[in-house]
């Protein structure tokens, strides 16, 4: 930290899709920043990113690269947090990790601001940022549970290939351009870069988000179903999810089912608690035809919910449509307001 209380940032992997709106982000952000460092693999270093007016040129990322940084956001793959996350923490940096790396680890807390900033007080140097798909369900079903508890939650996803990072994005783009013009589709990104198999994502839907794992869900299934459990500290709930891939740019959907605890509960009070909710903008009614999608969400910074409606059938479950642009909230977005919460808690090392 400089004497006048601003801080020395770092972003790790700035050249990803991830990475340039963290950028975005800090420009927007109230964190005061004395000095913006960017880092990435050697192969993007060189790259020149725009900060605030300034030209600042990305450097490959080595371990005295954190030398008298105060945060470092990170989003360049599980591998490189791994390797440079430990160098950052011992070198007085607070880390906010953007990968599955660490999310899981019990010494880490797991982070949503509106959810559980209170488990940031417990950090020892690397925050984890959830997953894009969790972050966007536990920012909805937080003021439910605090309000009528919660039992269950279904989930089934319908999300942008911008989360598979920038490859997949252009991939969707060929492919699209292909498909008009009735030439060879071809797909080597998605739904796995570098798996075995590839399938085409324009003009389809794929049922396979991340590596399968062996009890038949796939790895971004299974990040749903533990984060969600460790965010709302609610290890006995059940929590099934359903992940795909559908072919547009930009943000998640979500169709959420829920049971909650309570019985006797009518829409309008799920509706109104939602209203309140700090994060969440309720836009929902079925008589003006109004519910959010990822088109009217892209570029927001909060979480949209719509549909909200009672199951026919169980009498405490509940429907609802959640969205949010994925790599905001879902992402740079949380991982930026996380730095500002724990400026706000006093909670960066070189303060503690
Ligand atoms: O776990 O491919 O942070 O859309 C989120 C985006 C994993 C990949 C994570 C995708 C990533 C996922």
């Amino acid at each position: 930290m400089t004497k006048d209380n601003s801080y020395h940032v770092a972003v790790v992997g700035a050249t990803g899709a991830v990475g340039q709106k963290m950028i975005k982000m800090l420009e927007e952000s109230n964190l005061p920043i004395s000095t913006l460092k960017l880092l990435s693999s050697k192969r993007s270093a060189g790259t020149k990113v725009d900060f605030k007016g300034k030209e600042l040129i990305v450097e490959e990322a080595t371990d005295e690269s954190f030398t008298g940084i105060d945060i470092a956001l990170f989003s360049a793959g599980g591998s490189v947090s791994k390797r440079f996350a430990p160098e950052a923490v011992k070198r007085g940096a607070v880390v906010i990790d953007n990968t599955s790396a660490y999310r899981m680890d019990e010494q880490v807390p797991l982070v949503v601001p509106e959810v559980n900033s209170e488990d940031l007080e417990s950090h020892q140097g690397i925050i984890a940022n959830p997953n894009c798909s969790t972050i966007q369900m536990v920012a909805a079903l937080k003021p439910i549970q605090d309000a009528f508890g919660l039992s269950r939650v279904i989930v089934s996803t319908y999300q942008a290939v911008s989360g598979a990072g920038t490859q997949a994005v252009e991939e969707l783009r060929d492919q699209t351009r292909q498909f008009l013009a009735e030439e060879e589709v071809t797909a080597t990104i998605l739904p796995v870069k570098g798996a075995e198999k590839h399938y085409p994502i324009a003009f389809n839907a794929l049922p396979q988000i991340d590596v399968f794992q062996e009890n038949g869900y796939t790895f971004e299934e299974m990040k749903m179903i533990n984060e969600t459990r460790k965010i709302l500290h609610r290890q006995d709930l059940s929590v099934a999810a359903t992940c795909v891939r559908l072919p547009f740019f930009t943000s998640h959907a979500e169709s959420v089912y829920i049971e909650i605890e309570q019985s006797g509960i009518e829409t309008e009070a799920i509706r109104h608690v939602l209203q309140e909710a700090d994060g969440v903008i309720l836009q929902d009614d079925p008589l003006t035809q109004t519910y959010p999608t990822p088109q009217s969400s892209a570029g927001k910074k909060e979480v949209f919910v719509g549909r909200v409606r009672k199951d026919l059938d169980h009498p405490n479950g509940f429907h609802l449509w959640v969205v949010s642009d994925n790599l905001l909230k879902g992402a740079a977005w949380n991982s930026v307001q996380i730095a500002e919460k724990l400026m706000e808690k006093n909670l960066l090392l070189h303060e503690k």
